[in-house]
């Protein structure tokens, strides 16, 4: 793929004004009906039929691609949310998350983190010392996009998933965000769990800790989640993070590691060995 030509697709599905889903990625001019496609197949597979479905194609004029490296992955093993959610605060400390600031993070996320109560579109931006929030609008958030893998590296980074049973798109499209979140600029570390009822797993990522997924972080019917940027205060530029978060395109073409599950505290010792 040459950076001629690429186009941004994105596609947005809501039914009473709510969001029920939404997806996009980075393709050449070839592939634009064909994705196209696909993401219109995809708006239809929830339950309720959306009122509105809308497929931006947008072509991706003059911008340099920036090109990523995956974050390496791993699961952590936790035998229900409690423990889930003690993880993640304690991976999040290991990042440079003050304790405060990941304690909020997590009652804000279990709670419904817009000021309506409704799931966010976008991301909180957060103080990860004080845990003040940063994000210009608090009902929607900050939204990453233009991100997606290269032909290649999709099938690599799907066959190895697979292999390890995590086959589910949400895992592959999590990991596709994380890694363009993770290397932007003052950003130390993210948290999420996803608003769908069914899907109960979740992930610490940065560039210290890799993609740490964790297989339950909330309890199964819990229609909250939403996801959870934490960021250094002493280098943040406000506005050049959300644009880099919003606009920056970035592909990704190669696979980290991908490992098994394993315990918190073999996790542990695994960093404290690098
Ligand atoms: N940018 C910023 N925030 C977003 C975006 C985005 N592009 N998309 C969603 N969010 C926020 C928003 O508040 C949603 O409510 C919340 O994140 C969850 O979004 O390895 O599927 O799309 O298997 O429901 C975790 C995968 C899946 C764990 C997360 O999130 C694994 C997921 P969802
Ligand atoms: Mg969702």
């Amino acid at each position: 793929m040459t950076d001629e030509n690429l186009y941004n697709i994105r596609m947005r599905a809501s039914a009473g004004g709510n969001h029920l889903s939404g997806a996009e990625r980075i393709v050449c001019a070839e592939n634009i009906d064909e994705i196209a496609r696909g993401l219109l197949a995809r708006s239809r597979s929830k339950e309720s039929f959306p009122d509105q479905v809308t497929i931006h194609i947008e072509r991706l004029q003059d911008q340099p691609i920036r090109y990523l490296t995956a974050l390496n992955v791993l699961t952590i093993r936790v035998s229900d949310m409690h423990s889930g959610r003690d993880a993640a605060a304690r991976i999040l400390e290991y990042a440079g998350v003050s304790g405060l600031a990941a304690t909020k993070a997590l009652t804000l996320l279990s709670a419904g983190a817009s000021p309506s109560g409704k799931a966010m579109r976008g991301a909180i931006i957060m103080d990860a010392g004080s845990g003040e929030r940063l994000e210009p609008d608090q009902e929607r958030g900050v939204r990453a996009s233009r991100f997606d893998w290269t032909g290649e590296a999709f099938a690599t980074v799907d066959s190895r998933l697979t292999a390890l049973s995590l086959a589910h798109h949400r895992t592959r499209e999590a990991l596709s965000l994380a890694t363009k979140v993770a290397h932007a600029p003052a950003v130390v570390a993210e948290l999420c769990w996803s608003d769908d009822p069914d899907y109960i797993a979740g992930y610490v990522a940065s560039l210290p800790t890799g993609y740490v997924r964790i297989p339950v972080l909330k309890q199964s019917q819990d229609p909250k989640g939403g996801r959870v940027i934490f960021v250094d205060p002493a280098v943040l530029n406000l506005a050049s993070l959300i644009n880099y978060l919003e606009t920056d395109p970035v592909l990704i073409n190669a696979v980290g590691e991908i490992n098994k599950e394993m315990s918190l505290p073999f996790y542990f010792e695994l960093l404290a060995q690098r």
